[in-house]
């Protein structure tokens, strides 16, 4: 029995080096598990606004294709080889930049204000956005694949600090290289989020899943991601690079549980005004602690609550979104 000790706790485990030895290192999925893996058939061009906020919420991901010319990305995968890269703890092979914004990155920079993404984003949370992070993620050949996880941590953790605790908050995963099933494509367990379980605590991983979802897309195409729901990539059994930018916004109201590092005023004021309404404090926190029990004004609708947002009606089928 391991319970209570903690690997910082274990005397002979001190530097970071000894522990990553002992860190499980294997590949998510082999080959004949890629083959069989069950695969994601949504027609996702069709999705109207409705269905595609009723995915995200409710299935935990929507895909949106067809995001990027072919332009941007060339000159995103330029900007990536213009940026220092450095592995994981787990793999050489899988590589990460972490604040984009500060970096000679105008084309990354300036799709913090995409247009699509952010009416999009806009109608999910129905709030001014903050942009918590922009980073660059390679998953080279070689890369074992990412183990399932979350990206909310609702106490903060070592990985991800206390910014994951904002309790709403979505990742714009976009694909710099086609998806396909050798190379790194996405892979999520729909609905995850939604579980009351023990198994759904958010400081859990697993290697894989029974239930694991293969998402593959063209380059230019997006994963949203909700943060709460469980997902990973699978590993890079090709020959070439599986790149991302990843950005990631939450609605102004939903701060983290207690104040985090805010970014540097003087290297915000270099960007350029229209990232600036995306670049407020980290610890913008628009809430109501000393809330009545019955405030003055109370309204009598809202339709961010109401099944229409997903183009349903209570009463109508079961509420799945297609009744
Ligand atoms: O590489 C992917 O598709 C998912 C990456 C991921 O888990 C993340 O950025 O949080
Ligand atoms: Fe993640």
């Amino acid at each position: 029995m391991s319970y209570g000790i903690s690997r910082t706790m274990l005397p002979h485990r001190t530097t970071l080096e000894t522990r990553a030895e002992k860190m499980d290192t294997s590949f998510t999925n082999s080959k004949e598990e890629i083959a069989t893996a069950k695969r994601d058939d949504t027609d996702w061009s069709k999705l109207s606004r409705e269905e595609q906020i009723r995915s995200i919420e409710f299935e935990g991901f929507v895909v949106v294709p067809d995001l990027l010319s072919a332009a941007q990305i060339s000159s995103l995968r330029d900007e990536h080889a213009s940026l220092p890269m450095r592995g994981t703890d787990y793999s050489e092979h899988q590589k990460g930049c972490p604040d984009v914004w500060m970096h000679d990155c105008p084309v990354a920079i300036d799709l913090i204000a995409h247009p699509p993404i952010i009416e999009f984003l806009t109608s999910l949370f129905g709030d001014d956005l903050i942009c918590t992070s922009i980073g660059l993620g390679s998953s080279e050949p070689g890369h074992p694949g990412i183990a399932i996880h979350t990206d909310s941590q609702p106490y903060g953790s070592k990985i991800f600090g206390l910014q994951a605790s904002s309790p709403i908050l979505a990742r714009v995963l976009y694909y710099l290289d086609d998806l396909t099933p050798d190379c790194s494509p996405f892979k999520v367990i729909p609905r995850s989020h939604l579980s009351m379980h023990r198994d759904a605590s958010p400081y859990g991983r697993l290697l894989c899943h029974p239930d694991e979802l293969m998402v593959t897309c063209k380059a230019g195409s997006a994963a949203i991601i909700n943060q709460k729901v469980f997902h990973g990539n699978f590993p890079n059994h090709s020959d070439r690079p599986r790149r991302m930018l990843a950005i990631a916004y939450r609605p102004a109201w939903a701060g983290p549980i207690d104040d985090v590092e805010d970014r540097d005023e003087a290297l915000v004021a270099r960007l350029p005004d229209k990232i600036q309404p995306f670049f407020r404090s980290l610890n913008t926190r628009d809430i109501a602690f000393d809330l009545p029990n019955r405030p003055d004004n109370m309204a009598r609708d809202a339709a961010g609550i109401s099944p229409r947002r997903w183009g349903t009606e209570i009463g109508n089928g079961n509420g799945n979104g297609k009744g």
